[in-house]
């Protein structure tokens, strides 16, 4: 509890402190306030740390994210980041329809195993109507439905080492030479989460290309860039270090906290 305070106490000056120098005007001077050697990054990853921690303590493992009624959906989904991701891979399959779409799921498992989208639809199923919140500032929300990740992961028989899940995608985000192709990782703990699905559908209808067809991570319980979109592959690791830049994400790499907690 005594470090609950202090570190809140730190919070509410760096904040004051960075709130005065610059005025809040949308992604630009957010993306300036996370700058590696920004001030308020330190903050903001001690910060991290604690809603990490409060959040896990306070609500437990299995908590769920709200759901909402049919009524509220609102916004269509409005695609961000990639929306039309044009590797060869990706645009090979697809011409099909992603007809030949196979999700790889290996790494710390016992069994490792593909499966086709026909496959992954005829396992068992979940929809959730819920919110998505992008670091952006903005949200919308959809009804999403796919397989729940625990079910694919039961298939698969992780490994006692196995802490967490990396999704490989199929698209190199930012064009030119500066792009990186773009990933992501959640622990067990979200892995397992009843709301955590791999999903091919969205409002009723095939998930569109914009949102991330075939198929795109919904891990509810944190921001809109942990759930990646064109999943080509799942790799059940005991840690990311060796994986692009070390942090566990395309965002992470470029500064973001690792764990989105919302
Ligand atoms: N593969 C991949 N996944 C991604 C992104 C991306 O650029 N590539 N952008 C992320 C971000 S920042 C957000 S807010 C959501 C956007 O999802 P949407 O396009 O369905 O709105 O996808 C996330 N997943
Ligand atoms: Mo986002």
């Amino acid at each position: 509890m005594t470090k609950f305070v202090l570190d809140r106490r730190k919070f509410l000056t760096v904040s004051a402190a960075g709130l005065a120098s610059a005025p809040l005007a949308g992604c630009d001077v957010f993306d300036a306030a996370v700058a590696p050697a920004s001030p308020v990054r330190g903050f903001m990853a001690g910060a991290n740390e604690l809603t990490f921690r409060a959040q896990r303590m306070v609500l437990g493992r299995a908590a769920l994210a709200r759901e909402f009624a049919e009524s509220e959906i609102r916004q269509g989904m409005r695609p961000n980041g990639s929306t039309d991701p044009n590797s060869m891979e990706y645009m090979f399959l697809r011409q099909s329809d992603f007809a030949l779409y196979k999700l790889e799921v290996g790494g710390l498992c016992e069994a490792p195993q593909s499966w086709s989208l026909d496959e992954l639809r005829n396992m068992p199923s979940r929809t959730q109507i819920t919110r998505h919140d992008c670091v952006e500032g903005w949200s919308c929300i959809a009804k999403w439905t796919g397989v729940p990740l625990a079910h694919v992961l039961a298939e698969v028989r992780p490994q006692a080492t196995a802490r967490y899940a990396v999704f490989h995608c199929f698209d190199i985000y930012a064009s030119g030479a500066s792009g990186r192709p773009y990933y992501e990782s959640i622990d067990m703990i979200d892995a397992y989460h009843p709301q955590t699905i791999l999903a091919y559908g969205m409002n009723d209808a095939t998930l569109p290309v914009e949102n991330g067809a075939p198929l795109r991570l919904r891990v509810e319980r944190q921001l809109g860039y942990k759930m990646a979109k064109y999943i080509s592959r799942i790799e059940l690791v005991e840690s990311f270090s060796h994986l692009h830049g070390g942090k566990g994400g395309y965002w992470e790499d470029h500064g973001y906290d690792w764990y989105a907690g919302i």
